[in-house]
């Protein structure tokens, strides 16, 4: 497979202007008519020939302006359709045939649980008909779709419906029409045996919009919170963006088989049915907030995306990283704004940070790519969203909010690029945002080196700060960025935030700092008493900042930063130097001895009046074995997983009372709601019952035990399972596991959670456990979320993914070839693990690339090629 370049882009010679479609439903051999107006583009050669895209397509007929076209006057080939000598402007009508029911990749149309569903971004609509699958092509829609009256009642696609009527032979069909021109990534069709709830909402302006959410009959009962989700994130998109939903009906479907979690197609959004259905007894705190966050991203495109779209898909980020930053900013909005922060930012951390230091390595904006869908990345997605956070705090709120009305007015009904999106906010604000651009062409995570010093007799603080972005592929040397630094300077007598005075001008206590040189030292003056600095404020730029911090500052910092973050962080911080000290006596079979400086803390927060249950709950949590492993040079995946358990259990020893109390505080009886004050007392309790579970004394066993059987919420069992599971208890777990087995066999979304609490356990031997549940009839490797329960979070399993004989990377690598065969996209995605070989010791690297290496043996999709290839580069 040959590489695209962002560099070889031209403008399409040909553009549709409206597009109609009719659908005739078959799972064997759907009819798929196209009648297309076309117009050559007015600077294109006249001679251009026409090229469509095309896969997977059966070509039935084919004709211009009603002549039909004879063999001669055209080539078809695996990829594309081509004809020679088309006039300026024309109508082209192609009939194809598709096979729904044997696309197992779900790309373009298929079929999950008997109904028909499309996914067509990036580019799936070449598996539906003939089209120039470009977003920068955009047209009117109008779609007839047919199907059976029995099997598929309801019949669903973008825009309002026009017409509906019955046809021959137990048939049916309903028109849509989509007013709004759009690119064919967006187009969507639904037909099948569906049900919906509905509401309605009135925009700003004062229009009426219908509102369904389309499920299967038996998960009516798990539409509420995805319609409350999908009117809040309505209010808020008109208040914080001036941006008014623009049709007359805003459709959600939930379908089970879906490669990832939702998709923004215009007026009908298709959401996998774990980001959609939650009920109480089904569904996490986690999930319910994931839903909330998901169905607000989604219906967040309607602008970011759909009325603006991208000129290309290098420009991928213009429209996935503006919308998570909007939908993390709802989401601040909505629940606890620090608990998002410091939750977005340890999951970046851990895993960008990750792809980042990796051989799949990539700039926000990619200068090239063999399959497009391997670049739905957490580089595009979080980084792309760290970008547009660092763009709005350097041009401040009011420039962005200017900046970001400007961008959607001038450019509506167009496919644009980051360029446009960027020179928007320079215009409103005046900024000088040309070294800003950096960040979207260079890969990897800078390094910032910082010291500091105080001045007592000048009554100075000197503040260096050195940056370096790391080689990555294809990009050995580095440009300095610009990187706004947040910071404050906490007095360590007065335990406050000292005013800052920087080349003689008073900035405040909390001001930006902006790097752009390799090396800059910024000098404060009128620094009354020594200074600790607290640097990166709310993770103010998404870098790896060093600071030689003793744990005597880390401890000032948690304790007095006046910035909730830092003050998480600097918990973080203080417990990693711990981990390191245990990670080497670990190695070194030491004796490990735990930092009571840890225990002080950890003593102080859980004595000290709780302002914030969700903060605390945060605070008290460990860096995960994942995020340690970060801070490794070479990942001891046995000393991480020693040393935390040790520091976990040393806390639970010394503090086993203050637990305890915290758990019994924070029970309640109250019915469930996923409001921010339940979800924040859960999350206490839940995490003082983990600790209490780290030793398994007979209370916190039978707290945990109570915890199951209450059955209260899925929250709570879920985590009562999880502990029971993960302790040595067997003789309690197996019980567990099966009564929850048995009970909700059933439903699908709960059973993937059955899965992964099995093979998450740290001890025992996972694998057999893996291979054992890849026979249950629940599990199938054709779905997506099934593969991503089980398989997925194997391999996130770092105790027994990682065992030395390889076996568990046996295992990945023989189901990443079977489901190259059957979904590329997935297969491509569940490689990830393996590609991080070189993190690791020299025994798991052989083990690990022998596993690459076999990989590579196999006739490879593009998806899983262009992965392997970078990963053994
Ligand atoms: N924009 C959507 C992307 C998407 C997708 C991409 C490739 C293959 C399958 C897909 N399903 C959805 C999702 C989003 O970011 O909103
Ligand atoms: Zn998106």
């Amino acid at each position: 497979p040959q590489p695209v370049y962002l560099s070889d882009y031209q403008p399409p010679a040909y553009r549709v202007t409206h597009t109609e479609l009719t659908f005739d439903l078959d799972p064997a051999a759907t009819r798929v008519k196209a009648r297309l107006l076309i117009e050559r583009h007015a600077k294109a050669d006249a001679n251009a020939p026409l090229v469509l895209n095309g896969e997977h397509l059966k070509l039935i007929s084919l004709s211009i302006d009603a002549t039909p076209l004879n063999e001669s006057a055209y080539q078809v080939d695996a990829e594309t359709l081509s004809i020679a000598n088309v006039p300026e402007r024309f109508v082209l009508e192609s009939e194809v045939e598709i096979a729904p029911q044997e696309n197992t990749a779900l790309e373009g149309l298929y079929q999950s649980n008997g109904m028909y569903c499309t996914q067509c971004e990036a580019e799936g609509f070449r598996r539906i008909t003939f089209y120039p699958d470009r977003p920068d092509v955009m047209a009117t829609f109008k779609v007839t779709v047919i199907g059976d009256q029995q099997r598929e009642p309801v019949l669903l696609a973008n825009g309002n419906p026009l017409e509906r009527g019955e046809l021959e032979g137990g048939r049916h069909f309903v028109t849509w029409e989509d007013p709004h021109p759009k690119p064919c990534y967006l187009f969507a069709l639904v037909a099948g045996n569906l049900h919906s709830v509905e509401d309605h909402f009135t925009t700003m302006s004062g229009r009426e919009v219908t509102l369904q959410v389309w499920v299967e009959q038996e998960n009516l009962d798990k539409t509420e919170h995805a319609m409350a989700s999908l009117k809040r994130a309505m209010v808020w998109d008109e208040q914080a963006y001036g941006r008014e939903y623009d049709l007359d009906l805003f459709m959600i479907v939930a379908v089970n088989d879906f490669n990832m979690g939702a998709m923004e197609n215009k007026g009908l959004n298709i959401f996998n049915s774990a980001a959609v259905l939650t009920h109480p007894h089904t569904a996490t705190d986690a999930a319910f907030q994931n839903v909330e966050g998901i169905v607000a991203h989604e219906y967040f495109h309607n602008w970011s995306g759909n009325r603006v779209t991208c000129r290309d898909w290098f420009q991928l980020s213009l429209k996935e990283g503006f919308t998570v930053f909007r939908d993390q900013c709802f989401s601040a909005d909505t629940n606890s704004a620090p608990v998002k922060r410091i939750q977005d930012v340890s999951f970046f951390r851990t895993a960008q940070f990750a792809e980042d230091a990796g051989p799949t390595a990539h700039p926000i904006r990619p200068d090239h790519f063999i399959e497009i869908t391997n670049f739905y990345t957490l580089t595009i997605y979080e980084k792309g969203a760290e970008v547009v956070r660092m763009l709005r705090n350097l041009v401040g709120e009011e420039n962005f909010r200017r900046g970001s009305d400007l961008y959607f007015e001038r450019f509506d009904g167009q496919a644009v690029t980051i360029e446009d999106f960027v020179g928007c906010m320079a215009e409103t604000s005046g900024e000088d945002l040309s070294q800003f651009m950096r960040w979207y062409s260079q890969a990897g995570t800078p390094d910032i080196d910082a010291h500091g010093e105080y001045d007592y007799v000048h009554g100075e603080y000197h503040l260096t700060l050195r940056q370096r972005t790391p080689a990555t592929p294809g990009q050995p040397d580095k440009l300095p960025l610009h990187i706004p630094v947040r910071m404050g300077l906490v007095g360590t007598k007065s335990g406050q935030d000292l005013t800052l005075t920087l080349n003689g001008e008073k900035i405040g206590k909390d001001a930006v700092i902006h790097l752009r040189d390799d090396e800059q030292t910024f000098v404060f003056t009128d620094v009354a008493e020594a200074p600790v600095p607290s640097l990166l404020r709310e993770f103010s730029a998404p870098v790896k900042l060093h600071f030689p911090y003793s744990r005597e500052d880390l401890a000032f910092l948690l304790t007095h930063d006046s910035d909730g973050f830092n003050r998480w962080d600097a918990g973080q911080r203080l417990a990693l130097l711990a981990l390191d000290d245990l990670i080497a006596a670990h190695r070194n079979s030491v004796e490990k001895v735990m930092d009571s400086r840890v225990v002080d803390a950890f003593k102080t927060l859980l004595n000290g009046p709780i302002s914030d249950k969700a903060v605390l709950a945060e605070m008290l949590t460990l860096p995960s074995e994942a995020y340690i492993a970060e801070q490794q040079p070479i990942v001891d995946v046995d000393a991480i997983h020693a040393a935390r358990e040790f520091v976990r259990q040393s806390l639970a020893l010394a503090l086993r009372e203050e637990f305890v109390a915290i758990y019994e505080a924070n029970v309640t009886e109250e019915p469930y709601a996923p409001t921010p004050e339940q979800i924040a007392q859960r999350s206490l309790k839940n995490v003082a019952l983990s600790y209490l579970m780290s030793i398994e004394d007979e209370q916190g066993l039978a707290l945990c035990e109570a915890q199951f059987s209450a059955d209260h919420n899925m929250t709570d069992v879920r985590q009562a399972l999880t502990l029971l599971v993960h302790s040595d208890r067997d003789d309690l777990a197996s019980p567990a596991l099966k009564s929850f087995g048995e009970k909700w066999a059933h439903d699908p979304l709960v059973m993937d959670q059955w899965f992964t609490i099995q093979v998450s356990r740290p001890q025992g031997d996972v694998l057999e456990r893996v291979k054992y549940l890849m026979q249950h009839p629940a599990f199938s490797l054709k779905n997506p979320n099934k593969v991503r329960a089980l398989i997925g979070a194997f391999a996130q399993n770092r105790v027994n993914f990682h065992r030395l004989d390889g076996q568990g990377y046996q295992l990945l690598a023989d189901v990443v070839i079977e489901l190259n065969r059957l979904n590329p996209e997935i297969a491509a995605r569940l490689i990830t693990p393996l590609t991080r070989w070189q993190r690791f010791d020299e025994t798991r690297q052989v083990l690990m690339r022998s596993q690459l290496e076999r990989i590579r043996q196999q006739p490879l999709s593009p998806n899983v090629y262009e992965v392997v290839e970078k990963a053994l580069a």
